[in-house]
């Protein structure tokens, strides 16, 4: 990673706008915005922070109207000696400037640069930079919330503490090991037992968490799923409050899969309407229902539709035996409730002895919000996150203190079986090491590309 060129973005999004910012951070950055920036003030590196109003030149071509704002290195984003200027926001006058910056000597900034260049200046650690995206890309306000709070560096600092505890026990057991032969024990290894089970405890109280993590910060998945007809696009429509599907009375009516989402109570649901699974000879609806197959796949709740006018027949049974095989939770709707039953309940309660059932009309939208109700309660146990709260949101954080666990499970081992402080400590190291890689202090280059080109360009 070469920190020595300075950089420059677009960083507003494209399209147009009040404003526009073109982001550049580096060394150069003074020297190349003295060159194009005509304003009443000449630009100084004196203080902490700076505002000049002026224009944008090439070659004394007025480019564009520009507000600068100076950080000067370390006060910034970057750590290094960062200018944004707010250009009047349209694509085209935003990318001149730009193109102006490079011409003078930076360079297109690669996505996430910035943050990279943060943490290798260490204004923030791994976690913080992952949660600038987090927050970027937060749409409800649980997403938004496990950001910030990590974005604080409160899960940066619980992580910190836990490994100074182990840092502390490595280094009383490493004396020991120095003294060799004269068998001496500077801590009892009742403390160090002591501090490996709560490190441990507090370790597997981020890993409980993740579940809940996961759910603010990417939301519930759930799809509906159904025989043709029983009305699940009708249900899709209900739950969004608008016509975002078809529906007719012909069966097979959706073929492919319609995608849409819902706030509820601040937690991100992405509901998906799917083609009826049936067994068909037409190309097309053969298609969709492959389709079906890939969303209940990534699904983690099922909306499974049945018709309430009509009797279970194969294909339900057929739609109930795959759920089922899937092992994923499921709520059953009987739906058209506001025409004459027929099906089975006692049936349908048999497949489904502890899954809710629900009766609705989707038509008539009656009881739909009884379904939300339901999703606010199944799904969301434990509510948004409160001040400061600590959630793990990301499998690559929950598989690192996994590791982290299995490692001090051993040298808990070692210690029970008074094997040498060699054994214990090599563990010990192994966790500080995996913990390491999780805030980013030991990390190899491909993980750090993986995070930060999921960023985009400019930040
Ligand atoms: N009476 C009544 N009719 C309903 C209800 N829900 C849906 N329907 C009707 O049932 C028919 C099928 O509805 P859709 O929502 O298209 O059903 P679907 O499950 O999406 O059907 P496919 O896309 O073909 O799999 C339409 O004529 C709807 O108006 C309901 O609650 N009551
Ligand atoms: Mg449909």
């Amino acid at each position: 990673m070469k920190c020595n060129d300075t950089i420059a973005a677009i960083s507003t999004p494209p399209g147009e706008g009040g404003i526009a910012v073109v982001r550049m951070s580096g060394t150069s950055s003074l020297s190349i915005i003295r060159k194009v920036f005509r304003g009443k003030n000449p630009i100084q590196k004196n203080s902490k922070g700076q505002v000049y109003h002026g224009w944008i030149v090439e070659k004394d071509e007025p480019i564009d109207e520009v507000v600068l704002t100076l950080f000067h290195s370390p006060h910034s984003y970057t750590g290094e000696d960062v200018i944004e200027v707010s250009c009047h926001g349209g694509l085209f006058i935003s990318r001149r400037i730009l193109e102006v910056l490079i011409q003078y000597g930076a360079r297109p900034a690669e996505p996430g640069e910035f943050t990279q260049r943060a943490f290798f200046n260490g204004k923030m650690d791994l976690t913080q930079a992952e949660a600038v995206a987090d927050l970027i890309r937060a749409k409800t306000e649980s997403a938004r919330r496990v950001a910030i709070y990590e974005l604080e560096g409160h899960l940066s600092g619980r992580l910190q503490k836990i490994r100074e505890d182990l840092i502390k026990i490595c280094s009383l057991l490493e004396v020991e090991l120095d003294f060799g032969e004269e068998d001496i024990m500077f801590v009892s290894r009742k403390e160090i037992k002591h501090l490996l089970i709560k490190t441990r405890g507090e370790l597997q109280h981020f890993v409980d968490s993740y579940r809940r993590g996961k759910v603010c910060r990417e939301g519930i998945r759930m799809v509906i799923a159904g025989r043709p007809n029983v009305g699940k696009s009708s249900l899709l429509n209900g739950l969004v409050e608008r016509e975002r599907a078809i529906v007719t009375e012909i069966p097979g009516t959706t073929r492919d899969t319609v995608e849409d989402v819902l706030d509820i109570e601040g937690f991100l649901f992405t509901v998906t309407d799917t083609a009826g699974i049936r067994e068909t000879q037409d190309p097309i609806e053969r298609e969709g229902v492959r389709r079906t197959e890939k969303v209940l796949d990534i699904s983690d709740l099922v909306l499974l539709v049945f018709d309430g006018s009509e009797s279970l027949n194969r294909e339900d049974e057929m739609i109930v035996r795959r759920v089922k095989e899937m092992r994923k939770p499921v709520i059953v709707l009987i739906n058209k409730i506001d025409l004459k039953q027929q099906i089975n309940i006692h049936k349908l309660k048999k497949w489904f002895p502890d899954e809710e059932v629900l009766r609705i009309s989707a038509l008539k939208k009656e009881h739909v919000s009884r379904l939300v109700q339901t999703l606010k309660g199944t799904a969301i146990s434990g509510g948004i996150p409160h001040e400061g709260e600590v959630l793990i949101t990301r499998a690559r954080h929950k598989n690192c203190i996994l590791h982290a666990i299995e490692l001090i499970k051993k040298a808990e081992a070692s210690l029970r079986k008074s094997m040498s402080q060699e054994f214990i400590v090599m563990d010990i190291r192994g966790a500080l090491d995996v913990l390491g890689e999780m805030i980013g202090k030991t990390v190899t280059d491909d993980i750090l590309n993986q995070i930060f080109s999921d960023f985009c360009v400019g930040k």
